[in-house]
């Protein structure tokens, strides 16, 4: 084992950076020690590609950039003395970056009302769709915590937001295009809790140069007290990169309990009530609340996304683990509270229903000319809203349950069968109206009803088993 590895395991687990521990045995070249304590702490990978072409943004040269940064020292870049002398320091085995991680002390607002102010702004986007970015970025956190913010257009605000290039008045300037896209300061009075942005990059909305959404809630994360984490699904994860997949921000599980270590839900009454640390808002659904209900489920490309309130999960076939993402942040102009969803015959394609519309979105991108009203379908006028909806894909067929009632789409020719609506309970022995949601997969109808789900086998013309509607989320 190595002597750092055997250091770490006899630290004790509340450490200090400067542990009883004396000399470390000096037999390692400076840039062994220096690999290892890299990749202990700050999560680096020998051959991680790197993500900026320039000759001076080696990985190694970021890291080491990381790790003065975060023991506050000289951000230099280089295996000065000083760094060298803090990684020879036999140090907690807790990473720096590991899980998530606050800054030095856990600076937090000690207040739940934050205001924010645009200082200035980039000429690559629209002022509109700045101000949205980031009140977006900000709602990401406020869904999580008690924490509420409002914008202020003069004066000084607890986060000031503003785009800078090179030197802007602080010890970090900005250097060009790529490499360091912005910064913030963990909550403080003064300069801290601000956030600058690199004007050298091209801020956008979508996947071509820097999301602006993308690296503001990250930025943010930064004003409100989390420091970065070494989970690669986390927004706090410390390197920018934007894949379809995450199109928009994905809180991971990581970052919910990051920011609810310092701002957990306050306890509703002054009684002396425990209140876990870990707790989502009270209108945040939690998976495994055995009450839980569905608005919508449907399928996307051999994916399972369950709709509730504002959010959504989903399951994908590789990892067992479900995302939890906001509605919103994947698009923008869809509701809350569907009422319904399914996978259109036409893959890639999903149809959102509430109320008397229906939306049509691909990616992350609501269709032209949507919503539509759900009569264009051929819905009587006295159909206000839809239960539920699923495609069958052998038969191309979609039902859609209302009431105790369904009707049957053709997708084919894009119009409703002849002969129906039809009673559930007639073609459905054993689903009782109404139901929340359908999906169909491996032969099967899973119809979820409050926190119950039946599992209905269409040829044996019965319910095979009864689940709990969470069931799909491993609960
Ligand atoms: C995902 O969001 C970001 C990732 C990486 C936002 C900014 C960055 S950064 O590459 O600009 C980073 C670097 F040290 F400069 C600054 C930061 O972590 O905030
Ligand atoms: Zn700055
Ligand atoms: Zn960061």
């Amino acid at each position: 084992m190595e002597p750092l590895a055997i250091l770490v395991l006899l630290c004790f687990p509340i450490c200090s950076a400067y542990p009883l521990h004396g000399a470390v045995r000096q037999d390692h070249s400076t840039m062994d020690l220096a690999q290892q304590y890299l990749e202990k702490y700050y999560n680096f990978r020998k051959n991680e590609k790197q993500f900026f072409k320039r000759k001076d943004s080696s990985p190694v040269v970021k890291k080491i950039e990381e790790m003065q940064k975060f023991l506050g020292l000289e951000m230099t870049g280089k295996l000065d003395s000083n760094t060298v002398e803090m990684m020879h320091k036999p140090r907690c085995g807790v990473p720096d970056v590991g899980g998530f991680s606050t800054f030095p002390g856990s600076p937090k607002w000690r207040k739940n009302h934050i205001s924010y102010r645009i200082v200035n702004y980039t000429l690559d986007l629209p002022r509109e769709s700045v101000d949205s970015a980031i009140e977006r970025a900000l709602k990401v956190w406020e869904e999580v915590t008690p924490l509420t913010f409002s914008r202020i257009s003069e004066g000084e605000a607890d986060i000031m937001i503003s785009f800078a290039v090179g030197e802007h008045g602080d010890f970090y300037p900005f250097d060009g295009v790529g490499q360091s896209l912005a910064h913030a300061y963990p909550p403080g009075p003064g300069f801290y809790g601000d956030a600058h942005f690199d004007d050298d990059e091209k801020w956008s909305l979508g996947p071509s140069g820097t999301n602006l959404f993308l690296v503001a809630a990250h930025e943010l994360g930064h004003s409100l007290g989390l420091f970065h984490s070494n989970n690669k699904e986390s927004l706090m994860y410390p390197v920018y990169r934007f894949s379809t997949s995450q199109a928009n921000i994905r809180l991971s599980q990581d970052d919910i309990e990051g920011i609810q270590s310092l701002y957990a839900r306050p306890s509703s009454d002054a009684t002396v009530v425990p209140v876990p640390s870990v707790s989502p808002k009270p209108e945040t659904p939690v998976k495994c609340d055995p009450a839980l209900s569905f608005d919508a489920v449907t399928m996307l490309r051999g994916e399972f996304l369950f709709f509730k309130d504002r959010h959504f999960w989903r399951r994908t076939q590789w990892n067992p683990e479900p995302e939890f993402h906001l509605i919103s942040a994947f698009w923008p102009s869809l509701p809350s509270g569907l009422d319904a969803a399914y996978e259109a015959n036409n893959k890639d394609r999903v149809l959102i229903f509430k109320g008397s519309q229906f939306w049509a979105v691909r990616g992350n991108e609501v269709q032209a000319g949507y919503p539509k009203r759900i009569h264009t379908l051929g819905f009587p006028p006295t159909v206000k809203k839809i239960d539920a909806a699923v495609f069958e894909k052998e038969k191309k067929k979609t039902y859609f349950f209302v009431g105790d009632k369904y009707w049957r789409f053709d997708e084919t020719r894009q119009l409703m069968d002849k002969g129906f609506p039809r009673l559930i309970t007639d073609d459905f022995p054993g689903i009782e109206p109404q139901v929340d949601a359908v999906l169909h997969a491996f032969g099967f109808f899973y119809f979820f009803r409050g926190s119950s789900q039946f599992e209905f086998d269409p040829n044996a013309r019965t319910v095979t088993h009864t689940l709990k509607s969470n069931s799909w989320l491993l609960c």
